[in-house]
């Protein structure tokens, strides 16, 4: 009977490895939609090392189980450490994750360094419990905002006299941006912690009140997307989503003009 509890927990680890691979792998990712494909590899990389490490461990597990196990006659053995296997170990491990962390690095200053100087500018405002999108209009520039003047009527607290502010944009919930363009995005937000999430696009910036956060990427196809808020930030957390349009660069002043009457 114990013969066959190893055996049967060696099969069990085969079998749910396979499985949770297979469901896990299918659709992990939403299609990617974006110039970040380094981050899928990331992620894609890290999978394989760590999957493979467990599938071994636990088939060492179940051999173990299967070929030592308890019966007439066996005697258990005794002993102590042995400094040369456990260094062992802990080296090659601290190895794989210390090149884990250097590329993670190279990837982190990749996807932060600077917009390039042709980017569109859009400025997206999180507030509890929806998404302020603001273009800067045909001077390029974005009005001033002051949070003392934000009301019903005026969300992000756009300072109206300010001749920047004149031919501003403002979107809710809606984010158009150009195929094949980098675009640079001011993340902030009017109240409590959000997060930023386009899925599609490898996209993840928390909005801090108080702050501007910059971060820019490149839209790669044409389509409809969704926006979520990735930090619980209120009992409205769930409906705070939004859309993103991808649309053709030529095209991209006309949707936004549109979308915005
Ligand atoms: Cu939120």
């Amino acid at each position: 009977m114990a013969k066959l509890q190893g055996l049967l927990f060696g099969l069990a680890t085969l079998v749910l490895v396979v499985v949770a691979t297979f469901l896990f792998t299918k659709d992990w990712l939403p299609p990617l939609k974006s110039d970040r494909i380094a981050i899928d590899h990331a992620l894609a990389i890290t999978l394989v090392v760590t999957g493979l490490v467990f599938i071994v461990t636990n088939l060492l597990l179940a051999w173990f189980g299967y070929r030592y196990q308890d019966g007439p006659g066996a005697r258990a053995a005794y002993w102590h450490d042995s400094p040369r296997l456990e260094m062992t170990w802990t080296l090659v491990t601290a190895g794989i994750l210390a090149i884990f962390l250097f590329n993670a690095l190279n990837l982190w200053a990749k996807v932060n360094s600077r917009p390039p100087a042709d980017a569109v500018l859009i400025e997206v405002t999180g507030q509890q419990f929806a998404w302020n999108v603001r273009y800067p209009g045909k001077d390029g520039v974005l009005g001033r905002t002051d949070h003392l003047q934000a009301s019903q009527d005026n969300p992000i607290g756009l300072v109206k006299d300010d001749p920047a502010a004149k031919d501003d944009l403002l979107l809710l919930n809606q984010l158009y941006l150009p195929k094949d363009r980098p675009v640079r995005v001011q993340v902030r937000s009017m109240d409590v912690i959000h997060s930023f999430f386009l899925p599609n696009f490898r996209v993840k910036q928390d909005a801090m009140p108080g702050m501007t956060i910059d971060i820019w990427f490149t839209p790669k196809e044409t389509g409809d997307f969704e926006i979520a808020c990735a930090e619980h930030c209120g009992l409205g957390h769930y409906r705070m989503r939004g859309q993103v349009h991808v649309v053709p660069a030529a095209d991209l002043d006309k949707a936004v003009a549109e979308a915005a009457q």
